[in-house]
């Protein structure tokens, strides 16, 4: 005979079991940009259509990438490739792979600087400009504005699923390095540039998530009330913004994980406060260890920090330069260090 209360104690726990699921959070993403154009010793920055796709994380793990990140930077001048030769078309096709596969892909924006023609390195003043209606230089953003977003539109209309493009606006403001860093204008002038792209992206029916991400903060003394005021000053209001994270790299070797851990406490403490009142998502937009000169930086150095913020949704590592030996953030094949990163996916 069937007992009731057993059957009740199965079902109580199976509800049990299934809240648990519900509250379970999702596994943080791990994503390199470029990943499925060029790595180290191979590239595949052709126009033409390849057949298969090639992956660095997929050489290093067997696993497809869970994110993707790819740089625009050219797109304002109509250039067929980006700044780094990578052809728009390679691009889209990738974007529209990657979404098929269930991946996530974040764009970022080399932009020329409009006053001077100059790369985004250019910190020549022009954010005062731009924003002035009366100018050539605004003339001109209007122009660069409008060809990103009928870019972006395209990449957008390629997901299969909500939420699989994130579109991650004029980043790292809070560096001198950029026309828009923070020694380029106010902070009112960044947020105007801000929210005129994003009102674009929109007016042309982009569908995508938009990340905010500061870098460096410098502005104010070197405090945790400092660095949440730093990152709350540009941030461009509410309504742009859905993701709110910093980029953070590891300098210095092994010396310098002090320096790293610091920094990206710091900056991600902030973030998260801002994320966390204004309702927002958190991520790790950028970090890395340029060739990896901290020995198993993956398992001993971003893997503990990581843990600290679980609510980080997603991690970023820049490129593997197929042209340049030491421009590396991901492992090289049968290495050491490709031990420790594939220990790391597992874990994370
Ligand atoms: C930088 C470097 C450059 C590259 C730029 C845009 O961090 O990787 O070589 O041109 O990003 O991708």
């Amino acid at each position: 005979m069937v007992n009731v209360k057993m059957v009740n104690k199965a079902l109580l726990l199976l509800l049990a079991c299934a809240l648990c699921a519900c509250q379970q959070k999702s596994k943080m993403l791990f994503g390199h940009q470029d990943d499925v154009v060029y790595g180290s010793d191979w590239q595949r920055l052709s126009d033409s259509t390849y057949a298969d796709t090639r992956s660095c994380i997929h050489d290093l793990t067997g696993q497809w990438p869970d994110l993707i990140g790819f740089d625009i930077g050219g797109i304002e001048l109509n250039h067929s490739r980006n700044l780094d030769s990578v052809p728009f078309s390679r691009m889209i096709e990738e974007c529209a792979r990657q979404f098929e596969r269930g991946g996530k892909v974040t764009l970022s924006w080399h932009a020329r600087n409009p006053l001077t023609g100059g790369n985004s390195w250019d910190t020549t003043p022009c954010l005062a400009q731009i924003i002035d209606p009366d100018t050539d230089v605004h003339d001109t953003m209007q122009v660069w504005v409008e060809r990103a977003a009928a870019f972006v539109a395209q990449i957008a209309a390629l997901q299969k699923q909500p939420d699989q493009l994130i579109v991650r606006l004029w980043h790292e403001q809070s560096g001198n390095w950029f026309w828009w860093g923070r020694e380029a204008g106010s902070a009112d002038d960044y947020i105007a540039l801000w929210r005129w792209t994003r009102n674009y992206m929109n007016l042309v029916g982009v569908k995508a998530l938009y990340a905010y991400s500061p870098d460096k903060l410098t502005l104010y003394e070197d405090t945790p009330e400092g660095a949440y005021r730093e990152t709350a000053e540009w941030y461009p209001g509410d309504e742009y913004v859905d993701i709110i994270g910093t980029d953070c790299y590891h300098h210095g070797g092994a010396e310098g994980t002090e320096d790293y851990l610091y920094r990206a406490h710091r900056q991600l403490d902030a973030a998260a406060r801002l994320a966390k009142e204004h309702g927002k998502r958190l991520a790790l937009t950028e970090t890395g260890c340029e060739a990896l000169r901290c020995p198993n930086w993956y398992t001993t150095v971003l893997l503990p920090l990581l843990r600290e913020y679980p609510d980080i949704e997603y991690v970023l590592v820049w490129r593997n330069a197929w042209d340049i030996p030491t421009h590396y953030f991901l492992p090289q094949s049968n290495t050491a260090e490709a031990e420790d990163f594939k220990q790391f996916l597992k874990q994370l």
